[in-house]
């Protein structure tokens, strides 16, 4: 327990020191800027991706996915704080290969493409809709680049502070902090028990996505839809629900088209490489072929099994349930095979 104290206190100076809300320039600039359209930003569409927009740009089209589902109005949420918060939240990703705002981004778009072109909003009341919206915004907050094995092995402080989904705790801790900085609570006229429902399904929602969680939780999904479940509203299906749901945008760039998908990849592989060589010189220790650049030729092979062991079988459970959402399906399918193709190639 002491032990825990201690390393409390080192994230938390840690955090100090890098923490930083939104400057009133760059609010005050945004909330002025006129908003484009949804159609736009192409946010009603799981083809959407990011490489065309400015940084503005990303902000401006995450305001508009607020806009879209009527948030602002509905949660009775000032213009200003949402602007400051949403530049807070950018401004607490790193500038990691992959983990960063962009990816943050991204899975928000996700979701709402699922809420609205995939018609999964009717399951969902407004404040779940709030929660899922800010938990995939501030899902990988302060990512690091390294995953949750990285910061056992190296004893970090926050491995020390928790054992399990290490860094999905930090994440949701980040969002928490955010919210209680000056001026950037977005949910600052709930009332007290639609705040406390909004933060739990937040921090579900962000707990979920450790991939651990989500074999945990895949199962007992599963079971419901082999039992014909149609009604999502009892609050243990809506929290499986929701963190499929997670899982699913959080890796929806296994969907996207292929040019998109390429990229992507590459990025990620990227990331993996870096925390790999950390291994190699921090720890003196040999690298998992995944992060090893050494391997690299590997990557085809991998990204199949990443396919097949894990993204086919959420989206075919999802879009069996939920026959709107098919998009991510057949998006995966098709890279499957480019994969499967340029593997066969080495
Ligand atoms: C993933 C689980 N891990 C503990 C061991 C490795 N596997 S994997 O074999 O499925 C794998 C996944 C291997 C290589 C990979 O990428 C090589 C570039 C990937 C992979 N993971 N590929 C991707 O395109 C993406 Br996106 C990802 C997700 C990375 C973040 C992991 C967080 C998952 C949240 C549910
Ligand atoms: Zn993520």
């Amino acid at each position: 327990n002491a032990c825990k104290l201690m390393a409390k206190q080192k994230v938390a100076l840690e955090c100090l020191s890098y923490h930083a809300t939104a400057s009133a320039e760059d609010t005050n600039k945004l909330s002025q800027d006129i908003i484009p359209s949804a159609d736009s930003y192409n946010l009603y569409s799981f083809k959407f991706h990011d490489f065309d927009l400015s940084d503005e740009d990303t902000c401006r089209a995450t305001l508009r996915m607020f806009l879209q589902c009527n948030l602002v109005e509905k949660f009775h949420i000032p213009y200003d704080v949402l602007c400051r918060w949403i530049l807070s939240v950018k401004k607490n990703y790193r500038p990691v290969k992959y983990h960063n705002w962009r990816h943050a981004l991204n899975v928000a778009q996700t979701m709402f493409a699922m809420l609205k072109t995939g018609k999964m909003e009717r399951f969902m009341s407004d404040l779940e809709i709030l929660g899922l919206l800010v938990a995939c915004l501030c899902h990988d907050l302060d990512h690091r680049g390294t995953n949750n094995a990285f910061q056992t092995k190296t004893e970090s402080p926050l491995a020390i502070l928790y054992s399990t989904s290490t860094m999905e705790h930090h994440h949701f801790d980040q969002c928490v902090m955010i919210l209680n900085s000056e001026s950037n609570n977005i949910f600052q006229a709930l009332s007290p028990c639609d705040y406390k429902d909004v933060m739990r399904v937040v921090e579900t929602a962000i707990l979920s996505t450790d991939l651990a969680m989500y074999f945990k939780k895949k199962s007992k999904f599963l079971e419901l839809v082999d039992n014909g479940e149609f009604d999502w509203q009892s609050p243990e299906k809506k929290e499986l629900l929701c963190g499929m749901m997670m899982t699913a945008c959080d890796v929806s760039a296994i969907a996207k088209p292929w040019e998109v998908q390429h990229k992507v990849a590459k990025l990620v592989a990227d990331e993996f490489f870096d925390q790999g060589d950390l291994e190699k010189l921090q720890l003196n220790q040999q690298p998992i072929a995944m992060m090893d650049r050494e391997k690299k030729d590997e990557l085809p092979q991998m990204q199949v099994g990443f396919i097949d062991m894990i993204c086919l079988p959420l989206y075919k459970v999802l879009s069996d349930t939920f026959p709107w959402i098919q998009p991510l399906y057949s998006g995966t399918m098709e890279n499957r095979q480019r994969w499967q193709d340029l593997a066969e190639k080495v």
